[in-house]
């Protein structure tokens, strides 16, 4: 018998699954699913199967049975102050049902995000709401310009939906895609901003401007054309590390065309990232590419847009990028790896060693579980029934329990087991939370569709009721390049040939899913910067300091580094800090020097 359920890891695909039930089940993509193609990725095919699971409960470094290590955790949870951070590692969103237990008890709850908050918050203050573009619609572009995303790696399924478009690139990075591309704009990093505002200012230069469509939607535009005129052209543009020729060029496939501009997270990991996806946005209006057939801008947008949330509970919360976990007793780790997953480790892990009741409640060894006091096996999505949501397109799957364990407890019964310890009542039954996720979606056939879903996004105009005006951005101010931290470096390059910091890029890795299966060792580096394949570097920034492996890549930018976010010790580099908008962690927001280490 063939089951069917879906890809539960944090990925734009949210692939359909086929399974053949036996001895030993095989699994296959969905040919039949309208984006899927009926193959998986590599994590699918491979790791995840190979990697091994924590199988048995443990508290105090003791092997227990789960009854036992459940009643540990229903003692930590007695304690005053009590916080659930939850991870991303599952993806579905039966994950949230553990909310409920933490409202019960008055425990806090984290706001903010590791991953794509920055960047939300910039197009809310534009469109008002993030709305799926949904693949069809990518198909239908004739340019598409893929911005700060690595589609060959963190989106495959949408390669099918580019074929025979004309393709633009802007990455530090020349991607596999920006190999293949019309276009490669290998830009310095966070400069997207200025990048999105200088093509805006030529658009109207050139009266490419979408006047018609700005006058009904985007009526504020002579002011978006003054203020573009406040940044001067010569500086900037050498700046961002383009000419007029690459503006010239880059106009071409901008003009009088439909142009879709697939915007990932790597534009965004900035304390000014807000403003990135504003200014494209921004652009996008310039050039009317809302509310029209193959037109758009496509970022991880939000799945639950539309959908009444069962899980949506009163409670206080910290912000998670930053989170202090020394102010609790217990803190409960779900579905995530703060330890190495947060920026600026040498903070985080000092934070958690301080915390009374570390729980770790999740599937394979990491930094994390090996600092937790109470580790509590979880079930992988196979192994549970849930409901997969998707931020790349805009269907949605049931998931169904196609394998059985005896490894772990779900989520649910993790949660039904505290709220019978604390006889607490109001718990429906797991059945009735996985119905109220899909009977609000819109059906075609047996196919579920998110219910905020529109073919043509923005048609009627923006704002959760479609009545809005689009808001063109208006400010922008920058300390980073004013900072202390920033003069110090170039004051200490300042009697040397050139700037021996560099840029930390952390993009994702195609053998992980952020720190979930195959970690890394090394830092990859342009060749002309002087170092060797193989060698040993220490690589510090104002937050800490970490060893890494050289492997030496033409593909990367001159002054940047690429060390893959599945790399074990990248975030002794980063920063706790905050974005200024959307309470987002700033993985990119630091130089980095390099020291050779003799062996
Ligand atoms: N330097 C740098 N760091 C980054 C990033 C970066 O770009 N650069 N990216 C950031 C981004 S975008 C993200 S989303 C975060 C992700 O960071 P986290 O949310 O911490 O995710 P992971 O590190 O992948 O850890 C996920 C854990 O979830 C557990 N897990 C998997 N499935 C289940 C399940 O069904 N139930 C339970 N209970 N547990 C499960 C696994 O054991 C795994 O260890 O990382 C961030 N970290
Ligand atoms: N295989 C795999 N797939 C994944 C994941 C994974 O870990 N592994 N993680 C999932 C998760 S949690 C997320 S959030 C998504 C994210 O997936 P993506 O949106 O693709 O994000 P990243 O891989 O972080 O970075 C994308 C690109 O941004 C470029 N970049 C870096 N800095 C800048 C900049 O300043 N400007 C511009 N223009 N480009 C820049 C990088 O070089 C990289 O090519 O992927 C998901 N899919
Ligand atoms: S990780 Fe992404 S591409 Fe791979 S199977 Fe899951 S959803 Fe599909
Ligand atoms: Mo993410």
């Amino acid at each position: 018998m063939i089951t069917k359920t879906a890809c539960g890891l944090d990925c734009y695909d949210a692939c359909s699954i086929l399974v053949e039930e036996g001895k030993f089940p095989k699994i296959k993509g969905n040919v039949n699913h309208p984006t899927g193609n009926g193959a998986l990725c590599a994590l699918l095919n491979k790791h995840i199967f190979e990697i091994p699971r924590i199988e048995k409960p443990r508290v105090d470094g003791k092997e227990v049975s789960m009854a036992e290590a459940m009643e540990a955790v229903a003692d930590a949870f007695k304690e005053k102050k009590s916080l659930l951070w939850r991870g991303s590692g599952n993806f579905a969103v039966m994950q949230e049902i553990t909310n409920l237990f933490m409202e019960k008890i008055h425990g806090s709850l984290t706001k903010g995000s590791l991953c794509d908050g920055a960047g939300d918050a910039g197009i809310e203050l534009g469109r008002g709401v993030n709305r799926s573009l949904s693949p069809g619609q990518i198909a239908k572009a004739d340019t598409v310009v893929v911005w700060g995303r690595n589609v060959t790696v963190t989106n495959a399924h949408i390669m099918p939906f580019l074929e025979g478009k004309k393709i633009v690139v802007i990455d530090p990075v020349r991607t596999a895609i920006a190999k293949k591309a019309d276009l490669h704009l290998q830009i310095q990093p966070r400069t997207d901003y200025y990048l999105a505002i200088m093509l805006a200012r030529f658009i109207f230069m050139e009266d490419s401007e979408d006047v018609a469509w700005m006058d009904e939607f985007a009526p504020e535009y002579e002011d978006f054309y003054d203020y573009t005129r406040e940044h001067r052209i010569k500086a900037i543009l050498a700046y961002i590390g383009v000419d007029l020729g690459d503006m010239g060029e880059m106009l071409e496939y901008l003009r009088d065309q439909k142009v879709v501009f697939l915007v990932g997270n790597g534009v965004q990991k900035y304390s000014v990232g807000s403003y990135a996806l504003h200014a494209i946005d921004s652009l996008a209006a310039t050039l009317g590419l809302f509310g029209k057939e193959g037109c758009g801008v496509s970022y991880l947008a939000n799945s639950k847009l539309g959908m009444k949330n069962p899980f949506e509970v009163k409670c206080n919360r910290v912000p998670k990028a930053t989170t202090n976990f020394s102010e609790f007793d217990t803190v409960l780790v779900q579905g995530g790896n703060p330890a190495e997953s947060m920026p600026d480790s040498n903070r985080v892990q000092k934070e958690l060693e301080d915390v009374k009741n570390l729980i770790y409640f999740g599937l394979y060894e990491n930094v994390t579980s090996k600092m937790a006091r109470i580790v509590i096996p979880a079930k992988n999505f196979f192994e549970k029934e849930d409901v997969r949501l998707s931020y790349g397109h805009q269907y949605v799957e049931k998931m169904n329990k196609v394998l059985d364990s005896d490894i772990g407890i779900s989520e649910y019964d993790f949660t039904k087991t505290l709220f019978d310890v604390f006889g607490f009542e109001g718990l429906a039954s797991e059945e009735h939370y996985i119905n109220t996720w899909l009977e609000q979606c819109q059906k075609e056939g047996e196919q579920y569709i998110s219910p905020a879903y529109q073919e043509v996004p923005y048609a009627k105009g923006f704002g959760e009721d479609e009545e809005d005006e689009f808001e063109f951005i208006e400010e922008y101010e920058d300390d980073f390049v004013n900072t202390k931290r920033f003069r110090k470096h170039r004051k200490e390059s300042k009697n040397k040939p050139k700037d021996e910091t560099f840029w930390l890029l952390s993009p994702k890795s195609a053998k992980s899913l952020n720190t979930q299966f195959k970690r890394d060792n090394k830092v990859q580096i342009h060749p002309e910067e002087g170092y060797s394949e193989g060698e040993r570097v220490a690589i510090r920034s104002e937050h800490g300091k970490y060893d890494f492996i050289i492997k030496l890549n033409e593909d990367i930018r001159p002054g940047c580094i690429v060390i893959t976010s599945n790399t074990s010790g990248v975030n002794y580099l980063t920063p706790s800090i905050l974005s200024e908008e959307g309470e987002n962690a700033c993985y990119q927001e630091v130089k980095v020097r390099i020291d050779r280490v003799e062996e």
